[in-house]
């Protein structure tokens, strides 16, 4: 671990656990859409950027193999601006492309902390009258909610610590990583992110 990642305390998700997980997870939401969804009324898959792009698109890559009739969409938030706690202020940068309106729309996370991001969202597109709105998460980190929210799709339950890899990031880094890992205190107490 240490030799691979040097900024990490330790390995939380490796990529065969996390690939295993999302097909187990795209099977359930097959389940669930099968006779909700058809090739001209696909389900709409909100990736949530930036964090949810890897997420997303191993998901729906799986869901492509089980045949279910997707479109994908993506909206782009932010609420951590470079830090490892919320700011608790969700600026939406990038808005869908199209309208949701009657359609079943399933957002993709790669991660629910406080729900701050979540809550946004479902306020948002609950003004937009789809027929059905749902969340799958990669990671739920239960243990720090601000706003008592539950996802509906789940891949892991994440330990209360500050977690990089796999689309999560700090300051904008570690993105690129192939396994979800917790990031050594000591980068964000001391190191400026420009830094890293
Ligand atoms: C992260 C993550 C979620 C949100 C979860 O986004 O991608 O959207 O925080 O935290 P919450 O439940 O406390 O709101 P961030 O604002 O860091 O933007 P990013 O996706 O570009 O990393
Ligand atoms: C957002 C976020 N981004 C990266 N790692 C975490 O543990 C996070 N929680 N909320």
């Amino acid at each position: 671990m240490s030799a691979k990642y040097p900024f990490a305390k330790s390995l939380v998700f490796d990529e065969p656990t996390i690939q295993r997980r999302i097909v187990e997870l795209s099977g359930d939401i097959h389940r669930h859409y099968s006779g909700l969804v058809t090739e001209t009324s696909p389900l709409v898959l909100v990736v949530v950027l930036n964090g949810a792009f890897m997420f997303a698109a191993d998901l729906a890559r799986a869901l492509a193999d089980r045949k279910l009739p997707v479109r994908m969409d993506f909206i782009c938030v932010s609420s951590y601006q470079g830090g490892t706690h919320t700011t608790g202020e969700v600026r939406m940068l990038l808005d869908l492309r199209r309208g949701i309106q009657g359609q079943h729309v399933l957002m993709i996370e790669d991660i629910v902390d406080s729900a701050h991001t979540l809550d946004f969202l479902l306020k948002l597109f609950m003004t937009r009258s789809p027929a059905s709105l749902k969340m799958a998460s990669l990671l739920d980190k239960k243990a720090a909610r601000r706003i008592p929210l539950r996802v509906d799709f789940v891949c892991f339950d994440c330990p209360p610590e500050f977690v990089i890899g796999y689309g999560l990031d700090f300051a904008e880094r570690f993105r690129e990583l192939r396994d979800i890992v917790v990031l050594k205190p000591e980068y964000y107490m001391k190191a400026p992110a420009a830094k890293l």
